[in-house]
C-alpha cells in the first residue's frame, strides 16, 4: 500500500504547504490517496504575485522562438513521464487506463505543442492608408500577452482541460495561476515538476489547491492581480465567476454545461450510429461535457436502435482502471453519484420505461466502497421531464422517436444549453441542413468528440462565452494592439 501523498501548492517554482488540508480519495474504492494543501488568502496572494513577477522578468522579455522551444520541451517531458501522469489521473478519477492513455495524457502534451506552433505561425494584419494631407499611414496589429490568467478547472478530464487553457495562455506569453478541481489535484501538481525540469521560469506556472466559494477558487477569481479568467465547469459556477470578473471589467472565457442531443436518422449507417452513440453516452462514465443525454431516433428504426443501444450498454465491462477490457469506471465521487442517482429516481417517478440499468452494480471486495453506477437508458418520458431538461453528467440517456427534420430540430434546440450535437445520417444534403439548424457550438456528423485543435471550440446559449482552439484562443489570451504610423 503506497504512503498517502501530500498535494502541495506550486508557487514561484516551489512546492508550498499550507496549514489546512483536505483528503483526496480514489473514486474506485474510496481509499485515501493523500492530503491536499488548501490555499488560503496568503498562498493565493503569493501565487498571483509570483505570476506578476514572472511577467515583469525573463518570461516577459523572452522571444517567441524560445517560448515555443520551452513549450515543446514541456510536451516532451509529459510524454517521458507518461506513466506517472497516467497513474495520477486514473487514481484521481477512476477512469479506465485505456481511456486516459488514449485521450487524457496524449492531449495533455499536445495542448502545449499545438498552441506553441499556432503562436509561432500566426500572421498579423496590416493596412496602408492615404492621409488627408496627401501622405500615408501604415497600420499594423501586434499581439501582447494579457498578463496573469486565472485557470479554474473541472474534474472530468483534469489534465486535458487544464492544459487546454494553460498551453495557449503560456504560448501567448502570459503567466497562469491554476486552481484544479478539489476532486483531482494530482496532475496539475505533477505538471509543476515538469515546468521546473524543462526550465520554465519560476512564477510562470502556479497551482493553488482548494474549493470554490470561500476558498481558493473564489479568492483567485476575485483577486485584483488577475487580469483574465478562463473557466471550465458548471453553468451556475460560470455565473458566479462572471460576477467576480465584473469587478475590474476583466475578460472571461467560459466553457460550461450541456444537455446535448444525438440525432439518428433512419438513413444512417446503423452500426456506426450505435457505436458512436454508445461512446457519446457512456464514455468517461458519461462525464464529458460534450456527451449525449438526449437521443432522438427516427421512428422506423426506433425500436431496433433502443434494443441495440441496450445490448451495447449491457456489454460494457465495469471495473477498476487497470483491469483489461474495462470500459466504464466509477463516477468521480459519492456526492456526484448521489446526484446522478437522484435523477435515476426522478425518471422512475415520472413514469420512464427503464430499458436498462437504473441503479448501482455490486462490486467485489474493496471496490464495493467505490462510486459505481449502472449505465442507464430510459424511454417514454415527456420532454418536460427533469431528466430531459437538466444536465445529469452520468452514464445515461433518454431515447425518443421523431418523424421529421423540423420536429427533431425543434426538440434538439428546446434547451437552455447549446454545446454539442452529433447527427447520424448518410444523406449529405440533410447533414448540411441539420448542421445549419441546430443551435450549438460544435456539430458532429457521423462522429463524436473528434477533435482538431485548430478549430473553434465552445458553447452557445448557457453553454458558454467565447471560443478557444487554434487562432481563436489568441483572441482571449492576447490583447490585439493597433499601431498607426504616419509617414
Ligand atoms: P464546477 O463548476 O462544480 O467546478 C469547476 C471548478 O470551479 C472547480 O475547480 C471548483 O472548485 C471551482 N469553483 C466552484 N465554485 C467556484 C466559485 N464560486 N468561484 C471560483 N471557483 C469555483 O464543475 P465540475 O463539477 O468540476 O465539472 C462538471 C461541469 O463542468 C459540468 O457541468 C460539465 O458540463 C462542465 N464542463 C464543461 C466543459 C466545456 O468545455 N463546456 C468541459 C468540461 C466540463
Ligand atoms: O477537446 C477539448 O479541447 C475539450 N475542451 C473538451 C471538453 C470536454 C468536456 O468534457
Amino acid at each position: 500500500m503506497p504512503e498517502p501523498k501530500q498535494y502541495l501548492n506550486f508557487i514561484a517554482g516551489q512546492f508550498v504547504a499550507s496549514s489546512r488540508t483536505f483528503e483526496n480519495r480514489a473514486p474506485a474504492d474510496d481509499r485515501l490517496l493523500g492530503q491536499v494543501h488548501e490555499a488560503g488568502a496568503a498562498e493565493v496572494d503569493a501565487a498571483v504575485a509570483a505570476a506578476r513577477g514572472a511577467m515583469a522578468g525573463e518570461w516577459g522579455r523572452m522571444t517567441v522562438a524560445r517560448r515555443v522551444e520551452l513549450l515543446h520541451a514541456v510536451a516532451d517531458e509529459i510524454d517521458r513521464r507518461f506513466d506517472d501522469f497516467l497513474a495520477a489521473e486514473i487514481a484521481d478519477t477512476g477512469k479506465p487506463a485505456s481511456v486516459a492513455s488514449h485521450i487524457d495524457i496524449p492531449r495533455g502534451a499536445a495542448n502545449f505543442k499545438v498552441f506553441a506552433d499556432v503562436v509561432k505561425n500566426v500572421p498579423s494584419e496590416s493596412f496602408e492608408m492615404a492621409t488627408p494631407d496627401g501622405g500615408k499611414a501604415l497600420n499594423y496589429a501586434v499581439r501582447k500577452p494579457v498578463g496573469v490568467i486565472a485557470v479554474i478547472c473541472p474534474w472530468n478530464l483534469p489534465l486535458l482541460l487544464m492544459t487546454w487553457k494553460v498551453g495557449p495562455a503560456l504560448a501567448c506569453g502570459n503567466a497562469v495561476v491554476v486552481k484544479p478541481s478539489e476532486e483531482t489535484p494530482a496532475t496539475a501538481t505533477l505538471l509543476g515538476e515538469v515546468m521546473n525540469k524543462v526550465g520554465i521560469p519560476a512564477g510562470v506556472y502556479n497551482v493553488v489547491h482548494g474549493f470554490g466559494p470561500g476558498s481558493a477558487g473564489e479568492l483567485l477569481t476575485r483577486h485584483p492581480g488577475v487580469d483574465a479568467i478562463t473557466f471550465t465547469g458548471e453553468t451556475r459556477t460560470g455565473e458566479a465567476i462572471m460576477q467576480a470578473a465584473a469587478k475590474g471589467v476583466r475578460p472571461v472565457s467560459l466553457e460550461l454545461g450541456g444537455k446535448n442531443a444525438a440525432i439518428v436518422f433512419a438513413d444512417c449507417d446503423f452500426d456506426k450510429a450505435v457505436t458512436g452513440v454508445t461512446r457519446s453516452v457512456f464514455e468517461n462514465c458519461g462525464q464529458v461535457c460534450l456527451g449525449t443525454e438526449r437521443v432522438y431516433v427516427e421512428r422506423p428504426i426506433f425500436e431496433r436502435f433502443v434494443q441495440a443501444l441496450k445490448a451495447r450498454a449491457e456489454s460494457l465491462k465495469i471495473g477498476p482502471p487497470e483491469e483489461k477490457g474495462v470500459a466504464l469506471g466509477p463516477l468521480i465521487s459519492h456526492e456526484h453519484r448521489a446526484k446522478v442517482l437522484s435523477y435515476y429516481e426522478k425518471a422512475r417517478a415520472e413514469g420512464a420505461t427503464v430499458v436498462t440499468g437504473g441503479g448501482t452494480p455490486r462490486m467485489p471486495g474493496a471496490l464495493a466502497e467505490g462510486a459505481w453506477i449502472q449505465p442507464t437508458i430510459w424511454t417514454g418520458l415527456p420532454e418536460s421531464s427533469a431528466v430531459i431538461r437538466e444536465e445529469i453528467f452520468g452514464p445515461c440517456c433518454h431515447i425518443a422517436p421523431f418523424d421529421s427534420e423540423d420536429e427533431v430540430i425543434a426538440l434538439a434546440n428546446d434547451t437552455p444549453y447549446g454545446l454539442a450535437t452529433s447527427i447520424w445520417t448518410e444523406n449529405l444534403g440533410r447533414a448540411h441542413r441539420m448542421a445549419g439548424a441546430v443551435d450549438v457550438g460544435i456539430c458532429w456528423v457521423n462522429a463524436w468528440f473528434l477533435r482538431d485543435l485548430r478549430t473553434p471550440f465552445g458553447g452557445s446559449k448557457a453553454s458558454g462565452i467565447g471560443r478557444e482552439g487554434g487562432v481563436h484562443s489568441l483572441e482571449f489570451y492576447t490583447e490585439l494592439r493597433n499601431v498607426c504610423i504616419k509617414f
